[in-house]
Order: structure tokens, then C-alpha cells, then sequence
């Protein structure tokens, strides 16, 4: 299927999140004439960490580097993980133009304003620790928070409930996901455009937003979803072969006898996948 445009990003190449076999696929089944590269494309971040770059990783950039050469309008705007790429700005690599944020005309003359997203992202560090947490980190917290209990009732302290704490900081992540949204829609309006395409949040949506269209096209770490205009011009979210047992579950904590760590068993697949839907 060939496509007016193509919108993906969040892909963190360079990370063993990244689904790099199935964006192939995805990239063979669906050329475009302009394609867009909306931030978090390579995991700067992990790979100063530690380095991890398979064939696949490598092979994606080829395949990105090769549809340019053929044509393809491709635009790489950069995202926080992969921040490095902020310094070449204004610069083309290898056909590739490198540019802070962009601007795609839909056929129906409707002006997107093309951003990452990160800059709305006043908790980065929250959202990330709370990312960790969602994994096996969670069982280990569920331990400590037992431990930690004994002492304080040694110390005649009351019980501190991990539950309690846990459900605030995921109605504060919920929070965060729709205040994200609301903010770059809002600053799309101010700047006169009608829409806008942005990601980070690895959340894939299309919605009216106070009359501004929003679009967020999703990751390759998990949801496997990409934003094309079709070439009549009408949007549509593309869920790659999508998996339904993508969400972390967290059996073992189900089976915890301790009937006060219950209701935070109870709490922790939703704790696990916002964590996921807002790293
Ligand atoms: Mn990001």
C-alpha cells in the first residue's frame, strides 16, 4: 500500500524494546510519499548506557537511508532520547532532512504542526521512575514495603500502605497523559495550526481536541503503531500485527498471602501498563 504520508516514532533502536523485525515488515508493506521520523528514533540514552545495536537496528536505518534515496520526502525530528541529534539541525543526512519540528499539509490544505513532544513533558523523571517500578522492581517493592512495615511498628509508627501510595501516583500518571495532550493541542491552536502530530507518550491517538485534530502515532517498543494519510487524505492509526498480551502482568504478586499488600495486587497490571504508556 502506498500512502501520502507516514508518521512513526518512539522506535528506540538501539534498546532490546525496540520491535525492529516487525517496523521491517511494516516499512516493506507501506511506502509513502512523505515519511515522517517524529523523535525517539535512536535510544541515545541507553546506548551510552550500554550498547546494543543487533543487524535489525541496523538494517532499519538502511531501510529509512535507502526510501530517502528513492525519493521518499523523509523528516527525522529529533526527540529527548535521541537529543544528540538536536546538533545537526537544518542538516541533511544522507537525504534525510534533520529539522527541530516540521509541518505536513494534509490534502485538504489542514497545516499539522509536527513536534516530539517532550518539550510538554514536565516529568520526564517521574514518569521514567515510575517506568522501572512498573517492572520486576514491583515485587521487590512489595517486599521492602513489608519490611519496612515491621520496622516501623516496631518504632510504634502506623502502616504505611504501598496501595495507597501507588494508586495516587497512578492517578497522577492518568492525569499526566491527558494534560500532555491538552497542552500540545492548546499550543497548536496558539501557533494557528489545526492540528498536530507529535509522540513520546507512546499512546497512539487521533481526536478532537477543543476543534484541533490530535495525533499521536504511537511506539515500536510495544504498541507497534504507526499515523498514515491515506491519499485521500483521511488519517487512520496502524497497529502492526498487534499482540493482545502486550501489558505486563504481574502474577506472582497475586498469589502474596499478606491480605494488606491485596489491594495493590489488584492495582498492579494498570500500574504496569501506564507505566509503560508513559515512559
Ligand atoms: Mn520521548
Amino acid at each position: 500500500m502506498h500512502y501520502r504520508a507516514v508518521f512513526i516514532s518512539d522506535l528506540h533502536l538501539g534498546t532490546p524494546g525496540c520491535q525492529a523485525e516487525a517496523l521491517i515488515e511494516f516499512l516493506k508493506s507501506h511506502t509513502s510519499d512523505y515519511l515522517y521520523l517524529v523523535g525517539d528514533i535512536i535510544d541515545g540514552w541507553q546506548l551510552r548506557r550500554k550498547w546494543y545495536w543487533p543487524q535489525a537496528h541496523n538494517d532499519v536505518v538502511q531501510k529509512l537511508l535507502r526510501r530517502a534515496r528513492k525519493g521518499c520526502h523523509v523528516v527525522y525530528i529529533p526527540g529527548n532520547h535521541d537529543e544528540f541529534a538536536r546538533g545537526f539541525v537544518e542538516h541533511h543526512f544522507g537525504g534525510i532532512e534533520v529539522s527541530q519540528e516540521a509541518v505536513h499539509t494534509l490534502k485538504d490544505g489542514r497545516k499539522l504542526w509536527l513536534i516530539h513532544g517532550d518539550y510538554f513533558d514536565a516529568v520526564v523523571q517521574y514518569a521514567k521512575w515510575l517506568a522501572y517500578l512498573g517492572d520486576n522492581l514491583y515485587e521487590l517493592a512489595l517486599r521492602l514495603n513489608r519490611h519496612f512495615n515491621r520496622v516501623r511498628a516496631r518504632m510504634g509508627l502506623p502502616y504505611w500502605s504501598l496501595s495507597a501510595f501507588l494508586k495516587s501516583k497512578v492517578k497522577k500518571a492518568l492525569n499526566f497523559v491527558a494534560d500532555f495532550e491538552n497542552a500540545v493541542a492548546h499550543e497548536a491552536q496558539k501557533r494557528g495550526y489545526q492540528g498536530v502530530v507529535c509522540g513520546h507518550i507512546h499512546r497512539a491517538e487521533i481526536r478532537m481536541i477543543n476543534g484541533i485534530l490530535y495525533c499521536n502515532d504511537g511506539d515500536w517498543v510495544e504498541s507497534r503503531s504507526a499515523l498514515v494519510e491515506h491519499q485521500d487524505g483521511t488519517l487512520e492509526l496502524i497497529y502492526w500485527d498487534q499482540v493482545l498480551d502486550f501489558l505486563p502482568i504481574v502474577q506472582p504478586a497475586m498469589q502474596v498471602p499478606d491480605r494488606a499488600a491485596a489491594p495493590v495486587a489488584a492495582v498492579a497490571p494498570v500500574v504496569a501498563s501506564v507505566a509503560s504508556e508513559v515512559a
